[in-house]
């Protein structure tokens, strides 16, 4: 017995995602990923002033969008030679460790819970939050937008639910909050302006970082009093997601947060499956179109292998998984790894819940990092050293960074002051790539061999394929250039 799911474009992403997957025998057998909306930033920079690009790559997303332009930053002060000034590397790291741990709160409450819960329990609700009650309205007026029902295995436990609803609708608080602390030091959000080559120009009063310090506190203790128990309770009611969603096992992170220790909170490295933990060779890094749909079709025409406008990313000629759960692998984590001890599959390997779970540790790791990273900030130095923006460089700069979503890389090469070249690596796209020479993309490899209980009879859903998908937290606004 075998069918094919569609689902077209999946809901609840950033761009547009479709997937396909050909189940046979209660099994996934086959799965197709494929970004269906071309971008095409990298093509829009050449020509331009170099550094044009750190304020025209924020534009990429709006979900993660200071990360573009750190990186972005990052690869240009290599490309003129600029050393950041220690202010401008804090208050950068305190932009992307604030912003990282929103867009993970964002992800775990609005985009992956109504996939494992029942909100229409909301009707029981008898307290006054507002927030929870505008939830339980739009859930009766919005047939199409969260399933109705929930998913059938959704926990019958009403406490529990009411709970994380709380917590869904505080997290829209907690966010709008954060947001503020992230504009007091980049100027405004989304798109903060204030990110440049050479570090931040915004001038910091003491009642802006005053700001920032009261929306990390509000955004730390949601972390720890709500978020984190929350996908540990998230992890008790739905066990087999540890043995469910695994990829190739083969792991790519950067490095990142290194302010405080000196040494990066984050270390940078690959885990390659049976061969373990290694170095970064950045030459190792391979960009494969043979799947992917071309710009200009060649002379030979369009071609016809080419399903996604997804570039594939190899590393060493591999698929890699990138994100949350990298990080803790590339770092052995022991947070990470005491967490799942408690839990019946307790090795750290690549699956649904592990990524789940790997985002709120983060989250918490990062929250603890700016806290101290805050008191390091110097008034009257420097926030910024500025390129000669009159400058003419010829050569190249790589940005190596990190986004909520993985490992964040820009590459430049300018001649004679101009953009001849501009490469995104982008976590999305190392993740959601489709199949080249050979090599399933992380996400499909994920989505094979996977059975699926819930496959409806119209062949249109089943919560397991949108439950593995959505634990890669997929944007393809990023993926697609
Ligand atoms: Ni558009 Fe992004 C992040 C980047 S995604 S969300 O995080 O870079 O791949």
């Amino acid at each position: 017995m075998s069918k094919t799911l569609r689902i077209d474009p999946v809901t609840r992403v950033e761009g547009h995602l479709a997937v396909d997957t050909h189940v046979e025998n209660g099994r996934v057998a086959e799965a197709r990923v494929a970004g269906r909306m071309y971008r095409g930033f990298e093509q829009l920079l050449v020509g331009r002033h170099p550094v044009d690009a750190a304020r025209i790559t924020q534009r990429i997303c709006g979900i993660c969008h200071e990360v573009h332009g750190i990186a972005a930053s990052i690869a240009l002060e290599d490309l003129y030679g600029i050393v950041p000034s220690n202010n401008g590397l804090i208050l950068r790291d305190l932009i992307l460790g604030l912003h990282l741990v929103t867009d993970h709160i964002f992800h775990f409450y609005q985009l992956t819970l109504p996939d494992y819960l029942d909100f229409s329990r909301l009707d029981s609700y008898r307290g006054s939050d507002e927030g929870v009650l505008k939830l339980a309205r739009l859930l009766k007026s919005s047939a199409g937008t969260f399933s109705q029902k929930g998913p059938v295995d959704a926990p019958a436990d009403n406490a529990a639910t009411l709970e994380m609803a709380l917590g869904y609708a505080e997290a829209v608080r907690v966010r709008k909050m954060a947001a503020s602390g992230l504009a007091s030091l980049g100027g405004k959000v989304p798109f903060c302006h204030a990110i440049l080559p050479g570090g931040v120009t915004t001038g910091v009063t003491s009642d802006r970082l005053m700001n920032y310090a009261r929306a990390l506190e509000v955004t730390s203790r949601f972390i720890r009093g709500s978020y984190l128990p929350h996908a540990l309770a998230l992890a008790t009611f739905f066990p087999d997601y540890f043995e469910i969603g695994r990829s190739h096992g083969n792991f790519y992170a950067n490095g990142g947060f290194s302010l405080v220790a000196g040494t990066p909170l984050f270390k940078p490295g690959v885990f390659l499956g049976d061969r373990g933990p290694g170095e970064i060779k950045l030459t190792n890094i391979s960009e494969v179109e043979d799947a992917s749909f071309r710009v200009s079709p060649g002379p030979d025409g369009e071609n016809p292998a080419a399903y996604s406008w997804v570039k594939a990313l190899h590393y060493d000629g591999v698929s890699m998984e990138v994100g949350p759960l990298a990080r803790m692998v590339v770092s052995q984590n022991v947070g990470f790894r005491q967490r799942l001890k408690g839990f019946r599959q307790p090795q750290v390997k690549s699956s649904v819940m592990a990524r789940i779970l790997a985002r709120a540790c983060e989250a918490d790791i990062i929250c603890r990092y700016l806290l101290e990273l805050l008191g390091t900030y110097r008034a009257n130095e420097p926030t910024i050293h500025s390129p000669d923006m009159l400058a003419k460089p010829s050569g190249d700069g790589y940005g190596m960074s990190l986004a909520a979503r993985g490992a964040l890389n820009h590459q430049v090469t300018a001649v004679d002051g101009k953009v001849v070249r501009y490469r995104l690596q982008v976590p999305s796209a190392w993740n959601f790539g489709p199949t080249a020479r050979g090599q399933l993309g992380t996400v499909e490899a994920a989505l094979v061999g996977t059975p699926l209980k819930s496959a409806s009879s119209s062949g249109k859903d089943s919560v397991e394929v949108g439950r593995i998908i959505r634990s890669f937290d997929p944007c393809l606004a990023c993926a697609i250039h």
